[in-house]
């Protein structure tokens, strides 16, 4: 049999670099783009990597970028994918309040330059394309939340996605193309970027529970998120494609934590338990056993705009699909700190 070919946008970040994992094993010969940088940014695929000159190479990165539509279709035009998975992004949040239009080009446009590369190509028919689509298109709406829910976004990260599930709809429906919005809520993982609340809380604690630091600072403890584990995800993405019809799916665990939960939770990891006092911004989290203060709020971590609560239904991709969620956030916070606390005693 043909071995497959994938094409991975964002092959560099956390889901990419899983995904990529994913597919290797799965026999797939994998393409994915990186940007250039100044200095390297392929940490989190550096044991899967392969070098240039190896033959038979199942893993191929070539410099590219969703800003740039030259590159992208003549990429694609060489690589012949069978499968794209457009995961590139700039992910966070906050972060597009502060860079709105980069954000707008990457995660709404970007996606509309792939989408119409695919639609020029001749082999658009055999083409596959996932859209990594997002929870916080639904905004605040303090329900659980599924395939039929309205969108309201709140964020400039938001209404880019929103932009970029709707043409991903809008190219499958025009052109015919095998195209899919994995619409995923938040995911973790060791990988995860270093400036979102899970991976920033258990490194942090980690350190903390190593004496390599006293506290961690933050911003609303009251928001909940229906965190899932990343590997599971990727899982998700590559039953979507297998589908024998494009549709779009929610990947969620019907579950929700607030944040304050997460932190107490990876404390509790490390044998420290979590009290609170105070209010608003003045509010900190001490050591029961020592008084010590290990958690404090810092207003710059405050959004101008805030999804309050999510929670996902994955009714849809179980029926369908058979995924369901295997690690539950209790394993999930635990697989992390434990993870920073390993990689900090080899150092
Ligand atoms: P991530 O760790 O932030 O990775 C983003 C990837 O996109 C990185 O490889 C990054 O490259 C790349 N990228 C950024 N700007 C780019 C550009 N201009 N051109 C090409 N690539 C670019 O994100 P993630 O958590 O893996 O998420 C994967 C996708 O799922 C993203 O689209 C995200 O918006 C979406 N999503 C994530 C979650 C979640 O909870 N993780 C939930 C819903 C949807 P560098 O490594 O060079 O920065
Ligand atoms: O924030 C609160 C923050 O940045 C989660 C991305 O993958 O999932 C992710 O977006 C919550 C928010 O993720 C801090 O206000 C408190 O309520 O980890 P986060 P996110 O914004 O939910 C969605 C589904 C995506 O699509 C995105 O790409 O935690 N929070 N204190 C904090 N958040 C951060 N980052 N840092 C804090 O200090």
């Amino acid at each position: 049999m043909k071995r497959k070919i994938a094409f991975i946008t964002g092959i560099t970040g956390q889901d990419g670099s899983l995904l990529a994992k994913f597919l290797l094993n799965k026999n797939y010969e994998v393409h994915g783009i990186k940007r250039r940088a100044s200095s390297f940014n392929t940490k989190r695929i550096d044991s899967i990597y392969q070098e240039h000159q190896m033959k038979g190479k199942k893993l191929i990165l070539h410099y590219g970028d969703l800003t740039d539509s030259l590159s992208l279709y003549d990429l694609l035009n060489k690589i012949k994918p069978d499968e794209i998975y457009n995961l590139g992004a700039q992910s966070h949040v906050a972060i597009s309040f502060i860079n709105p239009e980069y954000t707008t080009n990457v995660d709404g446009i970007g996606n509309l330059r792939l989408l119409d590369a695919i639609s020029k190509l001749k082999f658009k028919k055999s083409v596959k394309f996932f859209q990594a689509s997002t929870s916080e298109m639904y905004g605040n709406q303090k329900k659980t939340l599924n395939e039929n829910s309205d969108f309201m976004p709140v964020s400039p990260y938001a209404s880019a996605k929103l932009l970029a599930y709707w043409n991903t709809k809008i190219y499958r429906q025009a052109y015919g193309l095998f195209a899919c919005n994995g619409i995923m809520f938040n995911h973790e993982s060791p990988v995860r970027g270093e400036n979102f609340i899970s991976k920033k809380t258990t490194k942090a604690v980690a350190e903390i529970s190593l004496g390599l630091r006293d506290v961690l600072y933050v911003g609303n403890l009251n928001s909940y998120r229906d965190w899932g584990y990343a590997v599971d995800y990727v899982d998700a993405m590559w039953k979507i494609m297998q589908y024998k019809k494009p549709e779009d799916f929610v990947i969620a665990t019907n579950k929700t934590h607030s944040v304050r939960n997460f932190i107490e939770l990876a404390f509790k990891r490390v044998g420290i338990k979590i009290a609170w006092k105070g209010k608003g911004i003045k509010e900190v989290g001490y050591d029961k056993k020592t008084n010590k203060i290990h958690v404090k709020i810092d207003k710059i971590y405050f959004r101008p705009n805030e999804v309050e609560y999510l929670k996902g239904d994955y009714t849809k991709i179980k029926k369908l699909l058979g995924w369901k969620p295997k690690v539950n956030f209790n394993q999930l916070v635990n697989i992390m700190v434990d993870e920073d606390l390993n990689n900090l005693k080899k150092l």
